[in-house]
């Protein structure tokens, strides 16, 4: 017996995989449970892991660190066993004193090895490369002790990581099959599940086209451009003069369906600017989103959205709106008798860090916003939009994977392929470019390879 299968028989030993009849946290029936906290009561095991680690260890790691709490003691035993230092991500940043959220010397640009015990969905790693990345340090390497091989390696490497599992659910138990560990019954009955606990609801469904149809008529319009011009690009511009602004939307506005702005940013707004505006919006047929989050009660929302120097409603297309009001706060629109009325795109789902749009919220906003006819679809990006309802997602970029202020990014490919998202919002990966002309090409060319049109 070679050292991997001796290893992976210790773990069922040790019961950090167990076999028969769980039913996981989700409800659904599982034939596998894997734990590998316990691994901590057998050093001899945990140091029979760390060589494996060590084994995959890249030269240029200056640090490691493991995820919290499970992969804690197995970096400690890598550090141990290679002299690289350690760092640990607190799971809460101090309330007091340094307020500290990564303990250990460092210094930003020090490339980390990130060690996590079992990747699932992903989404521990993917909190965990937030924080330090905002640190300043880099995540040059992942190793995981487990690939549960339910997508969460795909998502990550469809943000720009590449993740190393030393082992994978189907590699283990074709192992200990092999061995005469397992019956073939449970074999079999293992990779079923594998087959079947795919998380696809939110990231892999099935390829999705662009829809053609949309009961109301500015998300008809939308649709059209978009098929026309073969783009579901939305510029988001938050530069902060007309003349960047116009300057911006001349270079891009053949390759886009729509200009998202955030008016009350342009130190230099004047009525003149709205004129322009639409003459290039028209010139290159696009349309206009402003992305004004109104979230007040319905009759201030009227008067935001009528009055004051920007008069809104008088020349955007489409406004975003938050739900935190209530259902009234949208009725309100809706009821409002009046010519020129946007269309409305309400804030399901945030991209940033720590957002407080959590399932619950999501699901409340969902009880009432299909019931009305003045919305068009939503921001979102986990959150799937019921059909005809369009799905816009903002935090979309090809080269950066986030800000230091929050912000969270996904390439054009996820988003189209893994969030099933209509619209891609682009911000900074177009309008902080030097040649716009020239990245747009880049976007397009991500979108239209997706196969959406
Ligand atoms: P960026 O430069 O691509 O990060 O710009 C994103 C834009 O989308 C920016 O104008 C934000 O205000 C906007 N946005 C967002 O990033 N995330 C959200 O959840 C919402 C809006 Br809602």
């Amino acid at each position: 017996m070679n050292n991997t299968s001796s290893f992976l028989k210790s773990l069922v030993d040790i019961e950090c995989v167990k076999f028969g009849d769980f039913t996981l946290k989700s409800g659904k029936k599982s034939p596998i449970y894997i734990d590998l906290r316990n691994i901590i009561s057998y050093p001899k095991i945990l140091a029979e892991l760390s060589v494996f680690f060590e084994k995959h260890i890249s030269k240029e790691i200056q640090r490691i660190c493991g995820v919290p709490y499970a992969a804690l003691p197995m970096a400690t035993a890598v550090s141990m066993n290679t002299n690289l230092p350690m760092l640990i991500k607190r799971k809460e940043a101090k309330n007091y004193g340094t307020k500290k959220i990564v303990e250990g010397e460092f210094k930003k640009g020090d490339k980390v090895l990130l060690i996590e015990d079992v990747i699932t969905s992903g989404e521990s790693l993917l909190e965990t490369i937030n924080e330090l990345e905002s640190e300043g340090l880099v995540i040059a390497q992942i190793l995981v002790v487990l690939d549960r091989e339910q997508g969460g390696s795909d998502r990550l490497k469809a943000k720009g990581y590449q993740v190393q599992s030393l082992f994978t659910i189907s590699s283990l138990i074709k192992i200990l099959f092999d061995e005469g560990k397992i019956e073939e019954k449970l074999y079999q009955d293992v990779l079923n599940f594998i087959h079947d606990s795919q998380i696809t609801t939110e990231f892999v469904k099935p390829k999705k086209k662009l829809s053609k149809i949309h009961p109301n008529k500015i998300g008809q319009q939308l649709l059209d451009i978009a098929h026309i011009k073969k783009s579901n690009l939305i510029a988001s511009v938050d530069l902060t003069t007309c003349n960047e602004v116009l300057d911006f939307l001349s270079k891009v506005g053949n390759g886009i369906c729509a200009v998202k702005l955030h008016v009350d940013i342009i130190t230099d707004f004047s009525p003149e600017f709205i004129t322009e505006l639409k003459s290039i919006a028209q010139q290159h047929n696009f349309l206009i989103i402003e992305d004004r989050k109104f979230a007040d009660i319905g009759s201030t929302q009227l008067l935001q959205l009528s009055k004051g120097i920007y008069a809104i409603a008088s020349w955007a297309d489409m406004v975003t709106i938050h739900l935190i009001a209530g259902e009234a706060s949208l009725k309100a629109i809706q009821d409002w008798d009046t010519e020129k009325k946007p269309g409305l795109i309400p804030i399901i789902e945030m991209s940033s860090q720590g957002t407080l749009t959590d399932k619950q919220y999501m699901e409340n906003c969902k009880k009432f916003l299909y019931k009305y006819k003045d919305v068009i679809g939503g921001v979102c990006q986990t959150f799937e939009m019921d059909s005809p309802f369009l799905k816009f997602t903002p935090g979309v970029n090809l080269a950066s994977k986030g800000d230091d202020k929050g912000q969270q990014y996904n390439t054009p490919e996820f988003v189209i392929e893994k969030l099933h998202s209509d619209f891609l919002i682009i911000g900074r990966g177009l309008y902080a470019s030097t040649q716009p002309e020239i990245e747009i090409e880049k976007y397009l060319t991500a979108v239209r390879n997706c196969d959406i049109f």
